[in-house]
Order: C-alpha cells, then sequence, then structure tokens
C-alpha cells in the first residue's frame, strides 16, 4: 500500500505523466484481464494455446525432457492453468517422474487452480508456492533438482528490454546448468491484428485502463472523474511495443487525499500506463546476450504470432 502511494506520486509528479501496469491487477482488475483474454481480438492467449495443444510433443523434445529422470516444473504466474493443463497432462500420462510448482502472488488464484487440477489431472503432483517469484525460486534453489521454467503469456512484455534482461539474468542465478526457461512472447506483427488486442470492441481493454484511476481514488482517496479520462492505445510495427495511455479529456485538477497533493491535467495530456512489447528473434537474442542464457528453439502457433522460446542455462 505504501509502495503504491509512493509510485502513484513518482509517476504522476513525473513529466510525462506515468503510472506502474503492475496496479492494474486488483479484484476489478484479475476480473477484466480475465475477459480480456476471452475476447475475440485478444489472439495471444489463444495463440499460445494452439502450441501447447497441437505442439506439445515438440515442446518436451525441446526441453529435453526424460522419463527416467526427475524433475521440477516450475510456472510463473501459472493463473488459471488454461495452457499449462494441455502440457501437463501429456506429461501425466506419459508417465514423466515431475512435480508441478505453480507460483503465484495470489493464494486464491493458487488454491482455485490447486482444486481444479486434482479433478482435471487427478495423478498430477501439485505443490502451489504462494510469493514473490523470487522469493520462492530462491527457496527451490537449494535442493538442486532439474528446473524448468514457465513464463508463459508474453508477460515479459510489460518490461522494458533492458529489465527483461534483468528478469532473465536474476532467473538464471537460481537455475543450475542445464535448466531451462520456456519463455513465451507475442511476436512483432501488423498494427491490423495488435491494436484492436488492445484496444476491443466492447471496451473492455479502455476499463482495464481506467480502473487504474479507480483504484487510486478508492485506496489513494482521490477524485478522478472517470468520464474526463479516455484510454488511449498506441502501436507502430517499426518499434513493436503496444502503448497503453490514459489521456486527460479536459483541463482539471485531481486531488489524491493520501499524498496531501493536487495534479493539474492539461486537456489532452496523457498518462503513460502500460507497455506490451511485441519480439523477433533479432531482439530475444539481444535481450538473452547479457544473461546465462542461450536460445535453444523457437516454437510458433499455425499463423505464426507468437513464440515459445526455449532457453538453456549455460
Ligand atoms: C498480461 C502483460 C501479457 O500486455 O498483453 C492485456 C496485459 N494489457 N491488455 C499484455 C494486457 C492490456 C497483457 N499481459
Amino acid at each position: 500500500m505504501n509502495t503504491f502511494k509512493k509510485e502513484v506520486q513518482q509517476g504522476l509528479e513525473a513529466n510525462p505523466k506515468t503510472l506502474p501496469s503492475k496496479y492494474f491487477y486488483d479484484k476489478k482488475g484479475d476480473a477484466l484481464f480475465v475477459e480480456i483474454m476471452n475476447m475475440a481480438e485478444y489472439y495471444l492467449t489463444r495463440s499460445e494455446l494452439d502450441i501447447f495443444k497441437n505442439k506439445t510433443e515438440e515442446l518436451i523434445q525441446a526441453l529435453d525432457l526424460n522419463k527416467g529422470s526427475y524433475f521440477e516444473l516450475i510456472e510463473l504466474g501459472a493463473g488459471d492453468g488454461t495452457k499449462t493443463k494441455e502440457l501437463l497432462k501429456k506429461l501425466v500420462h506419459e508417465n514423466y517422474n515431475f512435480d508441478y510448482f505453480p507460483i503465484d502472488i495470489s493464494a486464491n488464484a493458487l488454491a482455485l487452480l490447486e482444486q481444479d487440477l486434482k479433478t482435471e489431472i487427478a495423478d498430477l503432483s501439485v505443490k502451489t508456492q504462494q510469493g514473490d517469484y523470487f522469493e520462492v525460486l530462491d527457496t527451490l534453489k537449494a535442493n538442486k533438482n532439474p528446473k524448468i521454467i514457465l513464463f508463459l503469456g508474453s508477460n515479459i512484455g510489460n518490461l522494458t528490454d533492458e529489465l527483461a534482461t534483468k528478469f532473465i539474468y536474476k532467473l538464471g542465478t537460481n537455475l543450475n546448468p542445464g535448466d531451462k526457461l520456456l519463455l513465451g512472447v507475442d511476436l512483432i506483427k501488423a498494427k491490423e491484428i495488435v491494436g484492436p488486442a488492445y484496444n476491443d470492441s466492447k471496451g473492455i481493454t479502455a476499463a482495464f485502463n481506467i480502473n487504474l484511476l479507480e483504484r487510486i481514488n478508492k485506496q489513494l482517496e482521490a477524485n478522478f472523474n472517470l468520464n474526463q479520462f479516455e484510454h488511449q492505445p498506441e502501436y507502430n510495427e517499426d518499434e513493436g511495443i503496444a502503448k497503453s495511455f490514459i489521456t486527460s479529456t479536459t483541463k482539471q485538477t485531481v486531488e489524491i487525499k493520501a499524498i496531501g497533493k493536487s495534479f493539474q491535467f492539461k486537456a489532452g495530456e496523457k498518462i503513460h500506463t502500460e507497455i506490451s512489447r511485441k519480439y523477433n528473434d533479432k531482439l530475444i537474442q539481444k535481450i538473452i546476450a547479457d544473461t546465462d542464457f542461450s536460445l535453444a528453439r523457437k516454437i510458433m502457433d499455425s499463423k505464426a504470432y507468437f513464440a515459445d522460446y526455449i532457453l538453456n542455462r549455460t
């Protein structure tokens, strides 16, 4: 809560104004993101599901999994596990020797996932881990068992390339040579496809973005007039980054009581709330260049919209 207040203040005092995308995910934000994943325009979910459904054998081969030797399958931010279940089912039915460790900050999400997995894949060994990714990885590190890390859904795309390098490097410090990282990323493609994924016709993404102001209103006693701000997405294929902004439609002042300050907005002034980076091989190579990982395989969906890169810890 205190870091929330501090980061909101920092972001709104900056020029241009920014707010961190990690704060989208309160209860309402979680629900809106589920809706986003189910909408026709948000192709990312279905593209990666296509890989997990139809290229399962390739994934298993690329991850170099053997039935004889035990490994830990660790997922960062497991969500509802729809994609992962495709892989888990196959591994269980073919008698691979492993435990599944879904890590999530939300105890509630983990409880729901565990219950669902119990009924859907009875023979799967699930060891839910509630907490921060790196704190959990640090505790798992001691056992030295071979590890496969799953980081799906292009979640890495909310980070700048510089921070993505740092993140992947840090994952490497919790692994041993031969361990693997399966990194799911959205690929750079035409704005006709990417644009609508971040600006859907029903306004769900707009509500998701604006919910950040609603959260500030609720948690920091602010008076953002939600009718005087609007969702403004931007994407150009050359850069390959979908960006979300909230634009003030009028000149206005917003008071945030918990901060003890007021903030001025010009008509048309934007708050930058999110980047969703899209990738290609060159960018991935550049991002992992200063980490202890090498690129082993790339597995794409049938439309080549999305890629699961297999990286080996060197
Ligand atoms: C959860 C970070 C992968 O950037 O595509 C969806 C979040 N933002 N619509 C993405 C999001 C707007 C999503 N990630």
